[in-house]
C-alpha cells in the first residue's frame, strides 16, 4: 500500500496590470503580460494525500467537502499532475483559506499554487518555479504568479510550454502595502472565468486596452524598478478602472461594484487632502485592495475602523512564493 503526502502554502496576489481575457480556453493562454504583488496575509494551506486505499477523489474546502463545479475543477487539475507522473491513485485533498473564497480576493490564485506544488510534492515530481507556474497556471490563469514571492510578471505565449511567471523582484526591494477592505459577503453574477470571456467576445473596449497594454507593462515595470509608489500606484488605479469599464460596457452589463465600493473609492481618491497617498485596485468583486506605503497605514486603518459597512480590513506586506510545509492539515 503506498500512502504519499505533502502540504503547501500559497499565498493570494494583487494584479496590479491584470489579467483579462485568454486567447486558449482550455490551456489558459492570456491575451496579455499582467503583473502582479504577491501578498502575505491571504493564503491557502493545502494538504494532499495519494493513497492506494482510495476510490474516490475527495475536496475538502475550508473544512466543507466540495461537490460539482468546485470539484470538478479540482480533479481536472490533479488529473494533469498525475499523468505526468504516471499515477492513477486518488487522493483527499484538504484546503483552509483563511480569507473569503470566490469574493474577488484571488483564492483561485493561492488555491490552485497550493494544489499543485502539494500533489507534485507529494507525487514526487521535480519542478522548477518556472515548470510549476506553467502547471498550476492550467488550473487557474493567476495562480500562475502566486508561484513566486514579489512583484511577478506572467508572460504571454500562444503555446503551453512559453506562458510562464518570473519574478520581477523580490519581496524585499519596495515595502509597500495593500490593504484588503471586506465587505459584507454577496453572490457573484458572473464567476470571473465567465466574465473575461463575455468581457473579450462582447466589449469594444477590450481590444482598446489591449492596444495600450504593452506600454502600461514598461510602466509598471519601471516604477517597481525604481521604487516609484505614485507611478506604481496611479498605472495600477487606471488598469483597474479600464478593466472594469470592459466588464460594465459588456453584454450583459457586468458591474462588480457596490455602494460600499464606489464609496471607498471616493475615500481613497481624498486621502491626498489629508496628506496621505494611496491607490485602490479591485478584482472580480465588490471588495478591494488600497495601495499605500507604510507611513500611512495606521492613519488609513483608523479611518477605515469608522466605517460601520467594513466587515474586515487586512493589512498585507509584499509576500513569499508558495512554498512546502511539513505540518499536514490531516
Ligand atoms: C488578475 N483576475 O489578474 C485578474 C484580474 C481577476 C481580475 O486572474 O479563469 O480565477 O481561472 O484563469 O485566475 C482571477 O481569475 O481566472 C484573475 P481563470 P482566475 O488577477
Amino acid at each position: 500500500m503506498i500512502i504519499t503526502k505533502a502540504t503547501a502554502l500559497a499565498n493570494s496576489n494583487t494584479a496590479l496590470i491584470k489579467y483579462w481575457g485568454k486567447q486558449d480556453e482550455e490551456l489558459i493562454l492570456p491575451m496579455n503580460n499582467s503583473i502582479s504583488l504577491t501578498i502575505d496575509s491571504l493564503s491557502t494551506i493545502t494538504t494532499v494525500e495519494f493513497s492506494e486505499r482510495l476510490s474516490s477523489d475527495r475536496f475538502f474546502l475550508n473544512k466543507e467537502e466540495q461537490t460539482g463545479n468546485a470539484e470538478n475543477r479540482v480533479i481536472k487539475h490533479l488529473d494533469l499532475i498525475r499523468n505526468e507522473a504516471k499515477s492513477n491513485s486518488k487522493a483527499k485533498i484538504v484546503s483552509q483559506n483563511n480569507f473569503p473564497t470566490a469574493a474577488g480576493l484571488a483564492s483561485s490564485a493561492s488555491g490552485f499554487a497550493a494544489l499543485t506544488l502539494a500533489a507534485c510534492k507529494a507525487l514526487g515530481l521535480k519542478k522548477s518555479k518556472k515548470e510549476l507556474s506553467m502547471l498550476t497556471r492550467r488550473g487557474s490563469g493567476s495562480s500562475t504568479r502566486s508561484i513566486f514571492g514579489g512583484f511577478v510578471e506572467w508572460v504571454k505565449a500562444d503555446e503551453n510550454g512559453h506562458s510562464y511567471a518570473k519574478q520581477l523582484a523580490d519581496k524585499n526591494h519596495f515595502d509597500i502595502r495593500d490593504i484588503v477592505v471586506i465587505f459584507k459577503p454577496q453572490k457573484r453574477e458572473f464567476s470571473t472565468r465567465e466574465a473575461m470571456k463575455i468581457s473579450k467576445e462582447t466589449s469594444k473596449v477590450f481590444q482598446e486596452r489591449l492596444n495600450k497594454v504593452d506600454f502600461k507593462l514598461d510602466e509598471m515595470r519601471k516604477a517597481i524598478a525604481e521604487k516609484d509608489f505614485t507611478s506604481l500606484g496611479l498605472i495600477a488605479e487606471d488598469d483597474c478602472n479600464l478593466v472594469h469599464t470592459i466588464a460594465e460596457t459588456s453584454s450583459p452589463k457586468m458591474s462588480f461594484w457596490t455602494d460600499e465600493t464606489l464609496s471607498i473609492i471616493k475615500l481613497v481618491n481624498n486621502l491626498p487632502k489629508q496628506g496621505i497617498e494611496a491607490y485602490y485596485t479591485i478584482d472580480t468583486g465588490a471588495n478591494m485592495h488600497i495601495l499605500t506605503l507604510p507611513k500611512f497605514e495606521k492613519e488609513i486603518i483608523r479611518i477605515l475602523n469608522d466605517i460601520s459597512y467594513i466587515v474586515r480590513t487586512i493589512v498585507c506586506k509584499p509576500g513569499d512564493g508558495a512554498k512546502i510545509i511539513d505540518k499536514h492539515l490531516f
